[in-house]
């Protein structure tokens, strides 16, 4: 099997196979995707998703037959069963997801069966993927049926380069929380180097659920993950603007337009047109312009409410209660306002040609597009595009994506049927050259943005995440890097370590009782043993009171730093700097008690020379504004005594200015004539001991974030890794 190098995986392939008599049907579909994809400048890509057919209707032969006729058009399938559709597709994408990314909470159904049959087909077609892809190919997955699916490729191709695409809206965390799998959904999309999304807020709301349910905090929209950079950005997507211009210029169009204009003359048009579906507003469209008909009754009989609405679904009991109420709330409305020779509905149940489609656009006085939430809509779009020079208006969700690049249509809540009312009359009022004007305007916007931009301009930022990572990569120690550093180890003379504990040695634990800190047997067995060789010195240097550090390594032969170097063990006896924190104390005391009972979750540890308020537990947000008040109360409280606040890992500590890792360090080296000297640490507490490090130290970053060290390594398990290749140094 011909393995390639760009693959694109979609839910549906752009291809769909029928079986009709036992024949074998192939047709091509021609959406936004489709023409993006084909755009593209690669040589070498392949498509890879379902064609559209249950294989339960498909023989051995014809699933062969079908895979190599869509090798032929640049794709490749996934087959999926009849049960699998209903459970995967209808089931947990259009029953539980769908739903709920669009704030229909309620519309959401949980079941275990639902979950179950996503997690396998997605787990199918990282099988089908995994088959075409080079180990080191960009790989681009579509929406919302496939989140885990960066995460299951992440795992059998570490090397490949995967973005992802999310097409529908993504929920605010107080939203998208009430998912039972949100975690794994989550974990599934960090898979990915870029998570696209159509507008930057959906952006916002993946990395504020990033934070409150993984605890991962990001950059300007870049997250570190064990050591990867993972982007999160915004893409909108837009329509292929050439096709739409060549639709409107051919004869046929321009003749069914002409007919159109004839057939609706001395009457306003207005135009809708979406797939069936409840996010979509059309019950409350309909309502709006049922109100616009009671408030302006100077239109009645002098206006027209064209209305397609294309099957969709229509197997989810949902889609079917809503077919029913559209077509009941249109004969009602029919009924109550029409005459003999006036429908003010002209309602269709069925999906038209873009051939009759477009004409309609161009002869629409009014665009009604009043989704209740969409993640981009491009009907929006085809719609200018396909007006050309011939004026209209554009009424348009202020719920919907295409919003914020469109602001020059009349935007509404579509919630709001007096709006929509309001708005359909201000669009009749408008003058042309005003339509035109706002028309230009944001005609100008999608030429310069057609959906073939949108696709490159994808590809080129995922290339772009991977120049990041190369560029962060030149820090990370290498194997050989750490054999060489392992061999000067060995063949020193005097060997000193400094390392220090929580975030290097020890993951950060949610609990701050110092007992959920305590090193396992294997971290204690590594200090043991480094600490006990001949010819060296190991020393924890960390924040943490004494006693947690004696109770957790006295019975080793390491040397013992406490509070950033307050407190020094040597030979087995605790020394304190002569410095008192008394005075600081007393200052710093009612403001920080203030705090804590104000904040629920926070927590004022006393140690011998310092004060730390810790908030670990605090929820996000009030923690953010806390910190940043207390930060500035607290200066203010000690005035001009002889101390600093420190902000760190969920923490703000008070100690005095004298004391730091780095004047520690400066001591623990002038006492010492080392020729091999490592120093790893994770915070900003240790920039100081890098910075204070003498030029021939190897210093070690624990983790993501800028850094004077010379490597980095991701997390505390590779240090601990590191650690025990130490162990061989015992040789000399
Ligand atoms: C999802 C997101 C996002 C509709 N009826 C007919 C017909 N259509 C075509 C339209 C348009 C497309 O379907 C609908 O696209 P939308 O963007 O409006 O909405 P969704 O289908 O919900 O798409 C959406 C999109 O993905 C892309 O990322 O914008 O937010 O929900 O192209 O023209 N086409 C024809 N006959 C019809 O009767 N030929």
């Amino acid at each position: 099997m011909k393995k390639f190098s760009t693959v694109i995986v979609s839910n549906r392939l752009p291809v769909s196979v029928s079986k009709r008599n036992g024949e074998l049907g192939y047709s091509q579909s021609d959406g936004g995707l489709a023409t993006a994809v084909s755009s593209l400048d690669v040589e070498d890509k392949i498509w890879v998703g379902w064609p559209g057919i249950a294989s339960d209707e498909l023989t051995e032969d014809d699933m062969a037959a079908i895979t190599d006729e869509l090798l032929t058009r640049g794709c490749y399938p996934v087959f999926l069963t009849a049960e699998q559709i209903s459970l995967f597709y209808e089931g947990y994408s259009n029953d539980t997801l769908w739903p709920l990314f669009h704030y229909f909470q309620s519309y959401m159904i949980n079941r275990d069966d639902y979950w179950k049959a996503y997690s396998s087909v997605n787990r199918h077609y990282r099988d089908v993927v995994k088959k075409v892809s080079l180990a080191d190919a960009r790989i681009w997955v579509h929406d919302y049926q496939l989140m885990l699916l960066p995460g299951l490729i992440r795992d059998k191709l570490p090397e490949a380069l995967i973005g992802y695409f999310h097409h529908i809206p993504f929920p605010s965390y107080e939203v998208f929380r009430l998912l039972p799998e949100r975690k794994e959904l989550l974990q599934g999309l960090l898979g990915a180097d870029l998570v696209g999304f159509h507008i930057y807020d959906y952006a916002r709301h993946f990395l504020s659920s990033c934070l409150r349910l993984l605890g991962l905090n990001d950059e300007y929209g870049t997250l570190h993950i064990d050591g990867r950079i993972v982007r999160a950005d915004s893409f909108p997507i837009s329509v292929d603007y050439d096709r739409f211009v060549t639709l409107r210029n051919s004869e046929e169009v321009q003749a069914q337009y002409e007919s159109l204009l004839e057939a609706y003359d001395g009457q306003k048009l207005i135009f809708s047109v979406d797939r069936l579906d409840y996010s979509k507003g059309i019950l409350e469209r309909l309502e709006g312009y049922r109100r616009f008909l009671e408030d302006s009754p100077q239109y009645l009989g002098l206006v027209v409410l064209n209305m397609v609405v294309s099957p969709s679904r229509t197997g989810v009991e949902t889609y079917q209660n809503l077919q029913l109420q559209i077509e009941q709330t249109v004969s009602r409305i029919n009924g109550e306002f029409g005459t003999a020779d006036w429908m003010p509905i002209y309602y269709q149940f069925q999906t038209l040609p873009l051939e009759e489609i477009v004409p309609l656009y161009m002869a629409a006085d009014v665009m009604l597009v009043t989704p209740r939430r969409d993640g981009m809509n491009l009907v929006a779009k085809e719609y200018l595009v396909a007006k050309g020079d011939v004026p209209g208006v554009l009424i348009l969700s202020e719920m919907t994506g295409a919003v914020d690049e469109l602001p020059e249509a009349l935007v509404v809540n579509p919630n709001n049927t007096h709006a929509i009312s309001r708005a359909i009359k201000k669009a009749f009022a408008m003058s042309r050259r005003e339509q035109l004007e706002r028309l230009e305007k944001m005609q100008k916007r999608i030429r310069d943005y057609p959906v073939t931009r949108w696709g490159a301009d994808f590809l080129e930022a995922l290339d772009r995440v991977k120049q990041q990572q190369s560029a962060a990569a030149i820090l990370e120690l290498s194997g050989s890097q750490l054999s060489a550093l392992v061999e000067r180890c060995k063949s020193a003379k005097e060997r000193v370590l400094l390392l220090d504990y929580d975030g290097t040695l020890q993951t950060f634990k949610t609990s701050i009782s110092p007992s959920a800190a305590a090193p396992s047997e294997r971290l204690h067995g590594i200090i043991e043993h480094i600490a006990a060789l001949p010819h060296t010195t190991l020393y924890i240097i960390s924040g943490r009171p004494k006693d947690a550090l004696e109770s957790w390594f006295g019975d080793t032969d390491a040397e013992l730093i406490a509070e950033h170097g307050a407190w020094r063990k040597q030979q087995g006896v605790w020394h304190k700097r002569d410095i008192d924190f008394e005075p600081v104390r007393e200052a710093i005391t009612p403001v920080l008690q203030d705090y804590t009972s104000r904040t629920p979750g926070a927590r004022i540890e006393q140690k011998d020379v310092a004060t730390v308020w810790h908030y670990r537990n605090v929820s996000v947000d009030l923690a953010l504004v806390r910190a940043y008040t207390l930060k500035h109360e607290l200066r203010a409280a000690i005035g001009n005594e002889d101390a600093v606040v420190h902000a760190g890992n969920k923490i703000l500590e008070v100690k005095p200015e004298a004391i730091s890792k780095g004047a520690a360090v400066e001591t623990i080296l002038a006492e010492n004539e080392a020729d091999f000297v490592l120093i790893a640490g994770d915070d900003y507490t240790d920039e100081d001991m890098f910075v204070a490090a003498p030029k021939h130290a190897d210093c070690i970053k624990v983790g993501a974030g800028e850094t004077a060290a010379h490597y980095r390594v991701p997390s505390v398990a590779a240090m601990l890794r590191i650690l025990e290749r130490f162990v061989e140094c015992s040789n000399h």
